[in-house]
């Protein structure tokens, strides 16, 4: 059966490739896209790929997946960190979600060791590049094909 997820990529992630390969990697946002594509289609999932400078925006698109998408891969960027209003939105959704993060948040500036998201989420995947959105989609097909 073909899985819909649905990758919602938060503010500054459209300037990937352009500065700071050494923190987030040098691919560009279009290349994970693409990756995730291919990497889904091997898997039978059809994945859609959205991305937004603006919280407001982030939130109407996670409750636009309410019963379009069978799962949520989200790196919120810097609203990680200072997002109730992304986090309330994910409280809606009963759909595996996973957080991801290029860098290990967990080993930069203190203020970016916490996230509003970790604990609602199924699992945070951090500091893998690019890798650790293909990594996510396994996670949710993992949790799909449990239940
Ligand atoms: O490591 C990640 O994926 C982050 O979510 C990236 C965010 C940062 O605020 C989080 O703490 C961790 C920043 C995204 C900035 O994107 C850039 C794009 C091009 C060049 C430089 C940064």
């Amino acid at each position: 059966m073909t899985h819909k997820i649905l990758v919602i990529h938060g503010p500054n992630l459209n300037m990937l490739g352009t500065r700071e390969p050494e923190t987030y990697g040098a691919a560009t946002l279009a290349d994970i896209n693409a990756a995730l594509v291919l990497h889904g289609q091997t898997r039978d999932v059809e994945v859609t790929a959205f991305q937004s400078n603006l919280e407001g925006e982030m939130v109407e698109k996670i409750q636009q997946a309410i019963g379009m998408y069978e799962g949520l891969i989200i790196n919120p960027a810097a609203y990680t960190h200072t997002s109730i209003a992304i986090r309330d939105a994910v409280l809606l959704l009963t759909m595996p979600v996973v957080e991801v993060h290029l860098s290990n948040i967990h080993k930069r500036e203190p203020f970016r060791r916490h996230s509003y998201l970790s604990d609602v989420v199924a699992g945070q995947i951090v500091g893998f590049g690019m890798q650790g959105y293909l990594m996510a989609l396994d996670a949710i097909l993992h949790i799909l094909q449990k239940s």
